[in-house]
């Protein structure tokens, strides 16, 4: 029986035939995917903090309503998300435990510090464009709850992109010092951001299976690079220079070739000693806790109108 379950999960793939909750699946393909969706979720609520941060301290009354929105956005991908991850039998406390004992994963990317407004502008431009270059084949990917949260997420995340360019751009047309601001944040984003797509194609251990399984439908490396080329235009647009002296364009592959990325910087910051680390998590796990009553007393709601209505 087993034998034939496999076949007919591996003909649904062939077709481009969702995987549902409730069809057989590779315990292996199951386990990839509560990993991958649980740590992108873990992403989009730690995601919340370093922009969380610029919220009192935005420009202006405009600003900061586009930014508190903008973080709101982030919590509700977070939620839809543990949804996803829920459906595959793993409890929405379990993975929560996970990040906060620092057993899950969560990007790189939020473990870098927003030293001024410009980074909330480079965060939107940089950081959300790559989520949705990374995102948008994911509404493809081959498990049916995980690719039809990616569909609004993917809408909200194009907004948030337009939003961080806008910011550049008013900082760059500003007055000098706005415009070094905005030169001094890209700076400070660009190669994380080049991280988050993951570790090189020859050293991701995840890649192949996931491709064979279409959960992922582009390699690290594939993403990468069509980030550089999506945004190299985009930076020249805005007058900023690309902090990276081995930029240049290749007429032969119709694309950049670009420097190395600090792959010591990366795995220094995936196991947990970027700048930022531990004062993540234990934001996460404050707000938790502190969280406790408003969980005991929704449980409590809940109980009281289920006896009710079984009176
Ligand atoms: N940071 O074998 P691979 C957002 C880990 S966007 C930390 O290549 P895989 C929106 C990886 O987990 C950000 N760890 O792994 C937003 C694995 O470790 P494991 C979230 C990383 O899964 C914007 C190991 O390295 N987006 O939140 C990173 O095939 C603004 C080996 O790597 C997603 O999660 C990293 N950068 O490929 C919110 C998208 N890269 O688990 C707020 C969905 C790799 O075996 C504000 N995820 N690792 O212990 C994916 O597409 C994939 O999981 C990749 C990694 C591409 C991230």
């Amino acid at each position: 029986i087993e034998k034939s379950l496999e076949e007919a999960f591996e003909e649904k793939i062939a077709n481009e035939v969702r995987i549902e909750p409730k069809d057989w699946m590779p315990e292996q393909y199951r386990k990839t995917l509560v990993r991958q969706i649980s740590q992108h979720a873990h992403s989009e609520i730690v995601g919340m903090l370093p922009e969380g941060n610029w919220i009192t301290r935005a420009p202006s009354l405009k600003r900061k309503a586009i930014l508190l929105s903008k973080v709101q956005d982030e919590a509700g991908h977070g939620l839809y998300l543990y949804s996803a991850a829920e459906t595959l039998g793993t409890s929405r406390d379990q993975m929560i435990a996970d990040l906060h004992s620092g057993k899950a994963k969560y990007s790189s990317i939020f473990n870098y510090p927003t030293l001024s407004w410009a980074d909330i502008g480079a965060i939107g431009w940089l950081v959300d464009g790559a989520a949705i270059m990374n995102q948008v084949p994911l509404i493809r990917t081959s498990y049916g709850p995980y690719a039809r949260a990616m569909v609004r997420v993917c809408k909200e995340e194009s907004f948030h992109q337009r939003q961080g360019f806008e910011i550049m751009m008013t900082l760059c047309n500003g007055a000098p010092a706005q415009k070094k601001m905005a030169q001094e944040a890209f700076n400070r984003w660009w190669w994380p951001t080049l991280m988050m797509f993951g570790p090189k194609d020859e050293e991701s251990p995840n890649t192949e299976q996931s491709m064979r399984w279409k959960i992922k439908r582009f390699t690290n490396d594939e993403l990468r690079q069509r980030f550089v080329d999506m945004m190299v235009p985009q930076a020249e647009f805005l007058g900023l220079t690309v902090p990276d002296k081995d930029l240049k364009w290749n007429e032969a592959k119709n694309g950049y070739d670009f420097g190395d990325v600090d792959w010591e910087e990366f795995w220094n910051v995936v196991k947990g000693n970027g700048p930022c680390n531990k004062d993540r998590i234990s934001t996460r796990v404050k707000a938790h806790e502190e969280g406790a009553w408003v969980r005991e007393a929704a449980l409590a709601h809940a109980q009281k109108r289920a006896q009710r209505e079984a009176e």
